[in-house]
């Protein structure tokens, strides 16, 4: 296969070999025979195991070294030649100096190791939007899941060769020690180097590294987006689609949205899902805003996944997935917390369970291909994307954020977006369930300063005046008894029906100094066990109450300095101004 390769890839795919040492070279081809081939080197070395396969066919289990479950954000560096340039938001090294970091973590470390090289394409193979690039690691799970995430093999290679640049992403699991992980980003050169850890954010390039931080740089450059977001297609009785884009960090919900299923009385309405956590999103010829998924397949949490919270997911998981860190059951099938049915008897790191810690890990994932959810839209192979009439932000917020409101225009909207907060999660090490602000879900991920990034959000408006409206959502809020006050999950599409109502001016809405929030009894609730009291809580912006949270805006947009845009805080000054009055 490497004959198809340029000689800027042979080049780098030698020397790299000539400093990591590997034992053998495989180039992947994407095919079938050659995912079995990883599979059964997999089995027979212990990275994967068995699972049942009369009732889950071709799924396998990998448990991963318990030290490496999670993106290491601290660990996670963008290396621009100017410190300036990656903001306040990112870890930064400079350039040199990290590359003489990686060549020293790197040297000789794939001695007795097949080294793979995966070419791979981020969206649609005939998309003028998609972007290719090679990932090299000396890890066979990691290959065996770019097959399923990305379009990967010949079909990326030759894509690959047209397009003349693609992104050099170098990865090696080393040896797993913390002390000796790094994960690197060049955005200036299209370059990763990601060494010691196996873990889906961290090793899979394509995705957070690839998909992310550096297009998230490209795009600023080429003037589109590149989010964290999910897209999905929202259908009602009339046969009208209409698609959206949901920014929620990680862990807050994206695949369960992307893949709702109404309740019963929604009869006629259906969610079609074209992406879980990326979108790259160009604005049209016709100045609406386009989205596609540079993703094939979903590397999706485990936990909470049920047939009542996502029957879709349920569904797609019984064949062809890989689970990593998830609890087993005495019949061999995958198991973890919030299973509708079933017993552990294993839990994640291969131990009897005991029930005095979980089963599964709270971060433990499927990795699956979109093809096999029953929600999955055609729409997603399209070259174009989907247009966008609604992007919605949203976090964890136990207090204060309400169910749901809308950004009063575009430039307001993007500093709902730049002040969004969320609880962290399993999905990231450290401590799990404090507020921190992540704005637009893309505080781990965003590949340069996050003041230039809302500047270069607000230049959309001077380019075309069909942008999508904007919302914010919480599922999250809590009563006094610490129990959700919103049912969510399928319930959330009472909520997508008001959003989608706005974004086509079909209702009207109560304007507050922070936006617009819907009218008593416009959220419909029939069947919910919900009282009014409860839905006007959950609905009400008293903008006294927000006092305290405005001031921590204002710190965190003030500590950008001079890279925070004139236009956003001129936004959060006069809202300042009604808040005080
Ligand atoms: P990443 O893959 O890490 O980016 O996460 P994600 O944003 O796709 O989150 P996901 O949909 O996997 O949900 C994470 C957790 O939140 C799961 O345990 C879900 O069960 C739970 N969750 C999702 N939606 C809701 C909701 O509407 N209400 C409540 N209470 N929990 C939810
Ligand atoms: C996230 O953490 O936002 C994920 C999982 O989607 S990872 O691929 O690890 O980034
Ligand atoms: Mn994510």
């Amino acid at each position: 296969m490497s004959h198809t390769a340029s000689e800027d890839l042979k080049q780098w795919v030698a020397n790299v070999a000539r400093l990591a040492l590997p034992e053998r070279i495989h180039w992947c081809d994407g095919s079938e025979e050659e995912y079995n081939a990883l599979v059964s080197q997999m089995l027979a070395s212990g990275q994967l195991h068995e699972l049942n396969q009369e009732q889950f066919p071709r799924c396998y289990l990998h448990r991963s070294d318990p030290s490496d479950v999670a993106r290491t954000e601290h660990l996670t560096f963008v290396c621009t030649k100017s410190k300036d340039e990656a903001g306040p938001n990112n870890n930064w090294k400079e350039p040199a100096e990290a590359h003489a970091e990686a060549d020293r973590l790197f040297a000789g470390v794939m001695k007795g190791r097949t080294m793979y090289v995966v070419p791979y394409c981020m969206g649609p193979l005939d998309s003028p939007h998609s972007r290719c690039g090679v990932e090299i690691t000396d890890s066979a799970y990691v290959a065996a899941s770019m097959k399923i995430m990305t379009r990967m093999g010949k079909k990326a290679l030759l894509r690959l060769g047209n397009d003349k640049t693609f992104v050099k992403g170098l990865h090696s699991i080393g040896d797993l020690k913390v002390e000796h992980r790094r994960i690197f980003h060049f955005p200036e050169e299209k370059m990763i180097k990601s060494i010691g850890s196996g873990y889906g954010g961290n090793a899979l390039l394509g995705k957070k590294c690839h998909a992310l931080r550096i297009a998230s740089y490209q795009a600023r450059q080429e003037a589109w987006l590149a989010e964290h977001m999910l897209i999905a297609g929202i259908e009602n009785p009339q046969g009208e689609i209409f698609y959206i884009a949901a920014a929620f960090p990680s862990a807050c919900g994206k695949t369960n949205l992307a893949m709702l299923i109404p309740p019963e009385q929604y009869k006629g309405w259906k969610v079609w899902t074209v992406g879980d956590d990326i979108a790259w999103m160009h604005l049209g010829e016709d100045g609406y805003l386009y989205a596609m998924n540079p993703e094939a397949g979903f590397f999706g949490v485990a936990p909470g996944t049920s047939s009542k919270t996502n029957a879709n997911a349920v569904a797609m998981l019984n064949h062809d997935t890989i689970f990593t860190n998830v609890g087993v059951t005495a019949d061999n099938t995958p198991w973890w917390e919030g299973l509708d049915e079933g017993q552990p008897v294993v839990d994640w790191k291969g131990d009897p369970f005991d029930g005095t810690t979980p089963a599964a890990h709270p971060n433990s994932r499927f990795t699956v291909s979109s093809r096999q959810c029953p929600s999955y839209t055609k729409a997603a192979e399209d070259p174009r994307g989907v247009r966008i009439s609604a992007i919605i932000f949203g976090g964890r917020r136990p207090s204060l954020i309400p169910l749901v409101y809308e950004a009063k225009n575009w430039a307001h909207g993007v500093l709902v977006g730049a002040s969004m907060a969320s609880q962290t999660t399993a999905a990231a090490t450290g401590v799990v369930g404090i507020v921190r602000r992540d704005p637009m879900a893309m505080k781990p991920f965003c590949g340069y300063n996050f003041g230039d990034y809302w500047d270069h959000w607000l230049s959309f408006a001077k380019k075309s005046d069909k942008l999508p409206k904007v919302f914010h959502v919480n599922w999250f809020r809590r009563d006094e008894k610490g129990n959700f006050m919103w049912p969510g999950y399928g319930d959330n599409i009472r909520v997508l029906r008001w959003i989608l109502d706005r974004a086509n001016r079909r209702c009207d809405a109560v304007e507050t100094p922070l936006g617009f929030i819907p009218r008593p009894g416009s959220i419909d609730t029939t069947g919910l066990n919900i009282a009014e009291k409860a839905m006007h809580d959950l609905c009400d912006i008293t903008p006294s109450g927000w006092k305290e949270e405005w001031d921590e805006i204002g710190k965190f947009l003030n500590s950008f300095g001079t890279h925070l845009p004139a236009q956003l805080k001129a936004q959060y000054d006069s809202i300042l101004k009604q808040i005080n009055r």
